[in-house]
């Protein structure tokens, strides 16, 4: 199976990529993760996603905050798939960083999830890779299935508590 690469903008993104190695680890998928940065360490952001494709990854997943052009810059330097987490900073509340990493010019496509959503960003390579992987496709239906049963049993404690 392909790995997924993670690649944070600074130590700070790090309680946004745990909740997608939460979920990767779940699902057995391997992964690497880097802080590299758009602009503090451009050389070693653009080195790493250049080579990634030849080093076994399927999809990137990036984190960043504030004026958040980390995805984007991955992106430029590579045809795999590119997730991009905009990650909440002390101000504005990651609307900067929604909207940096969401408004990719035409050519270059990032697939933005929510403000923080390092889960569906973990959900979404996941479902990339299992395009090719039916014994990882397999997995993500019994996840939906176990989750969905996580909520029916909350309803049945609603009802009978309320
Ligand atoms: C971005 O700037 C990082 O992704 C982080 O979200 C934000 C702030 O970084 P630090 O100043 O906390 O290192 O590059």
């Amino acid at each position: 199976m392909k790995k997924i690469a993670l690649i944070m903008g600074s130590d700070s993104d790090l309680p946004i990529v745990e909740k997608a190695t939460a979920v990767l680890k779940e699902l057995g998928i391997a992964y690497e993760a880097h802080i590299y940065s758009a602009h503090r360490t451009p050389a070693e952001a653009r080195d790493f996603t250049v080579a990634a494709r030849d080093n076994g990854f399927g999809a990137l997943i990036c984190f960043a905050g504030m004026a958040a052009h980390l995805a984007g810059a991955v992106a430029a330097n590579t045809t795999l798939p590119v997730i991009g987490v905009p990650c909440k900073s002390s101000v504005l509340d990651g609307m900067d960083a929604l909207l940096s990493t969401v408004q990719m010019p035409t050519g270059i496509p990032v697939a933005t999830v929510a403000i923080g959503g390092g889960a569906n960003a973990a959900l979404l390579a996941a479902q990339i890779l299992a395009v090719e992987d039916k014994e990882l496709a397999a997995k993500l239906d019994q996840k939906r299935k176990s989750d969905a049963a996580k909520v029916l049993e909350k309803d049945a404690s609603i009802a009978a508590t309320l």
